[in-house]
């Protein structure tokens, strides 16, 4: 299944119903007068933020979504009914947009929150409204009014706390296999994955959304390979943990290398993604000797100022040091998700 962020679906509301111009005619009652009811209201379009949803996949099929019609008022006062409301469940953090002028209208960022965005269309008013002291038989009754009708785009950013980040084959994809229950396809080759998983991890009390992007690449903020459509779901993100796969490096400059790439592709793409809190960790090191490993994490320390984590989802080694301080990052009072 194809990762589905972006689609663009039209929207319209339900139709007033027409004010009905009936005459009260009954035996006896030779001059009745006017009882047309007014039309009902025709049914409103809203959009409500749902957990458990991770594409806008659901809107691939269909493009059109209406809501119902206002019943025509009748006569003895019969009011037309309301048309039905229609309510699109979306995935929590989905943001709609004017397709026309671009302007964003709603943005879903919190659980169950719904909102208003094609309002249907008034009921007309049915005669007795227009019954006056100079007219008493009047046959005036108004139609029902068109709904809203707008054309909207949907656009899903992944709420995640931590992203992923790194270079493809770095070992994202198995480092998320192995602190939550994502099972994400993983293969010895770049560009395994095409679009984010996300996990959930938990430790006792607490859990956090971690997710795990595409692979970027050199140019990647420019449009080169797929990590570019995905900077966007890591910009909500607090913090970011850089995979940096030293195994097959011959030396920790090129190690060095493989860390700078990504970090100038965060920073042309998005300051504020530069900025945010990183949490380094050189993995795959069951691979290398304890020597190996200490001479990366020591070049990494000293040119960056600060801890790095050496990994290995393989053995398992750092893995829970590493969730503890993805944890710590947060802040302790990480809600549950
Ligand atoms: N030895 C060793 N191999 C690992 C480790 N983590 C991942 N790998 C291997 O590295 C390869 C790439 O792993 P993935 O998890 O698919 O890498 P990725 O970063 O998700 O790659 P893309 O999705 O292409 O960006 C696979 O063959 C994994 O089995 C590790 O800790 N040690
Ligand atoms: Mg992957």
């Amino acid at each position: 299944m194809k990762f589905i962020d972006e689609v663009r679906i039209t929207l319209i509301a339900g139709k007033g119903g027409d004010g009905s111009a009936g005459f009260r005619r009954e035996k006896f009652i030779p001059f009745g007068g006017p009882d047309g009811g007014d039309g009902g209201d025709g049914g409103d379009i809203y959009f409500q933020a749902t957990e458990g949803m991770n594409t806008l996949v659901n809107f691939r099929g269909k493009k059109t979504y209406k809501a119902g019609h206002g019943e025509n008022g009748a006569g003895r006062q019969k009011f037309g009914a309301f048309g039905e409301d229609l309510v699109i469940k979306v995935p929590v953090g989905t943001i709609i947009r004017n397709s026309e002028s671009g302007e964003i209208i709603a943005d879903l960022t919190e659980p169950e929150k719904k909102v208003l965005i094609a309002k249907g269309g008034r009921g007309g008013l049915g005669n007795i409204n227009f019954k006056s002291a100079t007219n008493q038989a009047p046959r005036k009754a108004t139609e029902g009014k068109y709904g809203d009708e707008i054309e909207v785009d949907l656009e899903l950013r992944l709420i995640a706390d931590i992203a992923l980040v790194g270079l493809p084959n770095a070992g994202k994809s198995t480092l998320i296999s192995s602190i939550s229950a994502a099972k994400p396809k993983i293969a010895d080759y770049p560009f395994t994955t095409l679009e984010p998983n996300l996990g959930v991890v938990s430790m006792g009390e607490d859990s956090f959304v971690v997710a795990d992007i595409p692979g970027l690449i050199e140019n990647a903020a420019e449009g080169k390979g797929l990590g570019i459509k995905f900077l966007k779901h890591i910009q909500r993100t607090k913090s970011l943990v850089h995979l940096v796969d030293v195994s097959w490096c011959l030396d920790e400059y090129e190690a060095f290398e493989q860390y700078v790439v990504i970090r100038d592709e965060l920073t042309k793409y998005s300051e504020e993604l530069s900025f945010k809190k990183e949490i380094v960790c050189l993995t795959k090191i069951d691979a290398m000797t304890e020597e190996e490993i200490e001479k990366f994490r020591v070049f990494f320390e000293e040119q960056l100022d600060k801890k790095v984590i050496v990994l290995s989802s393989v053995s398992g080694r750092n893995i829970d040091l590493l969730k503890s301080i993805m944890l710590k990052t947060l802040g302790s009072n990480q809600e549950e998700k």
